[in-house]
């Protein structure tokens, strides 16, 4: 039964039990109203209502978004609670998210076990709280400590809800025990039914000129993002409206919230997020192997970054460098990172401090002999890679999982150099490692199918979205990478000065725009990949020539000070160099180009056309498995906006006919082969079909 009931002496338990995190599903709310309306009429004296499994409710069910109601809504289950006529206590496990804490804020009382966790992150859907959480929050804790909590969507710990006000007892296990003689004590004492409904926003912190800062701050801080906004205007009428009215505003900006095409895409990345890890087809039996102890080859920025992934997980590190002076000038720069991460007051010195002390130095091969699993992190060159390889064959224990962490070399010609090729995986991480979300799992010819589980299962325990990617030039981010940075070389060399490519992009919603990224990186990254290709795999020269021409002016980004932008040496702050726009316009008069007017839109099309037909050339090859890894990928690993959805989402949004014409359009205005449609997008279009009808058939 998903909603029991039971009376318990003189105490009547409402039991929720719809695994795995009990959401709020239609026959939830429907078991909710009916034991509510048990228990007021029975003889207990008071209710206690808490959940089965591993966490009280954690929400509405999202997957019923997006289809037609079904009463009793959300609303009407809280006003039932909160208009009954006994006191009904919560009892929370686990993390009592969105509508499962608006439940509980329904409720007269609440309790949690000291691990539990409370949050409404709707916002992170592109949605709000819209069972009351924007009219109770405010009224238990103040507007400030409300928006905060709301407009972050980042969970509360138990002792800080004590403290703020938002839970009253944190009690021991078992929770249902102490539920019990909590309701019991309640009962004795007489408390009275305490509704959060009559209570009243306290005043000093909710003027006009306070919600007027939240909205600037927000608009900045979550910009492009249209619920944050709402949340303001939802607490400020939770301040200055009757409750009941409050409530019926903060349903309508709701409902509006869910028909957002930005809640669309964030509900399709939460839920490709959670596919993103499981390997289609897998042999079922195939268990992860035990990963207890980690091997870092490289103590750069990249092997450095992959060792605090580790010991953030609480996992031991041994770190190889080829001499000690490698290996403690790696030691320092994860110090160092420590130190920033303090700084911010987001670690505390002692759990630096133990995180650190996980990651042991070497530079001895031999130390790498017990070792579950390692991570080979070094210069991106094939020889130097199947020299650690081969070396890495004869120290490592059988059994032990042999990684590259290379972004774009052929895998299965490093696992050829050993004689366990089936314990050979790509793990690409995304630099800053220890900050980037993103892990390529990459996987050989010969990769065994337990080898894929436990590097889907270390990724997430390492805080990372593994996403799956089979051998070619770039796997997945990379390849579609090199196609949208060509366009950022053509609009340049047709005459977009690199401030416009970018600002078309990050008025997208992109993080950064792909000339900033390119200074960020380096441009001597790509010019030295460049040097190593011949002039047909390089392609039209326009392609690249710019960024030649300014690396070979010793303009190689942030890191020289000057690339496409100047950067201040102090402050970093990136501003326009007339110089560039010269080099600009020296390429366009060598490869005959006469410059035009390019309108945004124009730019940002062709960069999204370039990812999305690339994107589904990937998609026919099988190197990613499903589209919305790809979005997943892009997402997490390349600062492609969430409330987007990911090149997959916004093609299928955009639809896949006018996609294809766009393409056809772009390639008649060029003549570019590559403007060609990928032959599944022409399928697709010429039968009608989505990629969900795609994937369903392949399934
Ligand atoms: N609805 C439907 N399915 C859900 C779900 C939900 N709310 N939460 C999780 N799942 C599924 C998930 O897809 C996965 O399925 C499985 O449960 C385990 O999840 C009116 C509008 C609770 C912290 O945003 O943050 O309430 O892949 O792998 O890592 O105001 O899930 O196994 O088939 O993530 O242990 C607000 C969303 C909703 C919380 C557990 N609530 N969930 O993390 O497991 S909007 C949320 C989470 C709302 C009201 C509004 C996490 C978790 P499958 P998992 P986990």
């Amino acid at each position: 039964m998903l909603v029991s009931y039971e009376l318990v002496d003189d105490i009547g338990v409402i039991t929720v039990n719809n695994p795995p995190v009990n959401a709020l599903s239609h026959g939830v709310r429907e078991g909710l109203v009916t034991a509510l309306a048990t228990a007021q009429a029975d003889s207990s004296k008071a209710i206690v209502l808490l959940c089965e499994g591993r966490t009280f409710i954690a929400g509405a069910d999202i997957s019923e978004f997006g289809k037609p109601p079904q009463a009793p809504s959300l609303p009407e289950v809280n006003a039932a609670i909160e208009g009954a006529s006994k006191p009904v206590i919560a009892a929370l496990h686990g993390t009592a998210l969105g509508g499962g804490f608006e439940v509980a804020l329904s409720c007269h009382y609440r309790c949690a076990v000291s691990d539990a966790a409370v949050g409404l992150p709707e916002v992170k859907l592109g949605l709000l709280p819209g069972a009351g959480g924007t009219q109770r929050v405010p009224r238990l804790i103040g507007v400030e400590a409300a928006l905060d909590m709301i407009a972050s969507g980042k969970p509360v710990t138990a002792a800080k809800a004590l403290k703020l006000g938002l839970i009253d007892r944190v009690v021991d296990a078992p929770l249902k025990a102490a539920a019990l003689a909590y309701a019991r004590e309640l009962v004795a004492e007489g408390a009275m039914l305490r509704r959060v409904r009559d209570m009243t926003v306290p005043a000093e912190d909710a003027s006009a000129e306070q919600f007027a800062s939240w909205r600037t701050t927000l608009g900045k801080r979550m910009r492009g993002q249209q619920a944050p906004q709402r949340i303001v205007a939802c607490v400020e009428a939770a301040s200055r409206l009757p409750f009941d009215e409050g409530l019926a505003f903060e349903r309508g900006q709701f409902v509006e919230c869910t028909e957002s095409e930005q809640s669309a895409a964030l509900r399709h990345i939460f839920f490709a997020e959670r596919q993103a890890p499981k390997v289609l087809g897998l042999d079922p039996a195939s268990q992860p192997r035990p990963i207890q102890r980690v091997g870092i080859i490289g103590g750069g920025t990249m092997g450095g970054g992959i060792a605090m992934c580790f010991a953030n997980a609480g996992i031991p590190v041994t770190l190889l460098e080829l001499n000690q002076d490698g290996l403690d000038r790696g030691l320092a720069l994860i110090g160092k990172n420590y130190g920033i991460t303090v700084s911010k007051g987001k670690l505390s010195e002692q759990e630096a401090i133990r995180r650190e002390r996980l990651i042991r130095g070497t530079t001895d091969y031999a130390d790498l002999g017990e070792v579950d699993l390692v991570i080979e992190a070094v210069f991106e060159s094939m020889e130097v890679k199947r020299q650690v390889f081969a070396r890495l064959d004869e120290v490592c224990k059988p059994g032990a999982i042999l990684a590259t962490n290379t972004s774009y070399l052929d895998v299965n010609e490093i696992a050829r150099v050993t004689s366990r090729p089936q314990d050979v995986v790509g793990l690409h991480f995304f630099s800053p490692a220890n900050i980037m979300r993103l892990l390529e799992v990459v996987r050989a010819d010969d990769t065994a199918d337990d080898v894929l589980a436990t590097a889907m299962a270390i990724g997430k325990r390492i805080g990372k979205v593994p996403v799956l990617a089979r051998v070619c030039f770039g796997f997945i981010g990379n390849r579609m990478l090199r196609q949208y940075a060509r366009e950022a070389q053509l609009c340049m060399i047709e005459g977009a000065s690199p401030e416009q490519i970018d600002g078309a992009l990050t008025g997208f919603g992109m993080a950064m725009g792909p000339l900033a990224v390119g200074d960020l990186a380096g441009l001597d990254i790509g010019y030295k990949a460049r040097q190593a290709l011949t002039d047909a795999q390089k392609g039209d020269p326009k392609s690249y020539c710019i960024a030649d021409a300014l690396v070979e002016m010793g303009r190689l980004g942030q890191k020289s000070g000057a690339g496409y932008y100047r950067y201040d040496p102090e402050t970093r702050a990136r501003s326009v160099d007339p110089e560039v726009l010269e080099v600009i316009e020296a390429q366009a008069s060598k490869h005959g180009v006469s410059p035009r007017a390019l309108s945004s839109d124009e730019i940002l099309d062709r960069h999204l056309m370039a990812l999305v037909n690339e994107g589904f050339r990937i998609l026919e090859e099988g190197i990613a498995q499903r589209p919305g890894d790809i979005d997943v990928a892009y997402v997490h690993g390349y600062g492609f906006p969430a409330y987007q959805g990911g090149p997959m989402f916004y093609a299928a949004q955009r639809g896949l006919a006018s996609v294809r014409d766009r393409l056809k359009a772009l390639q008649r205005q060029t003549g570019a082969g590559y403007w060609e449609p990928a032959p599944l997008l022409e399928r697709l279009v010429s039968k009608g079909k989505s990629l969900d009808d795609w994937m369903a058939e392949k399934h």
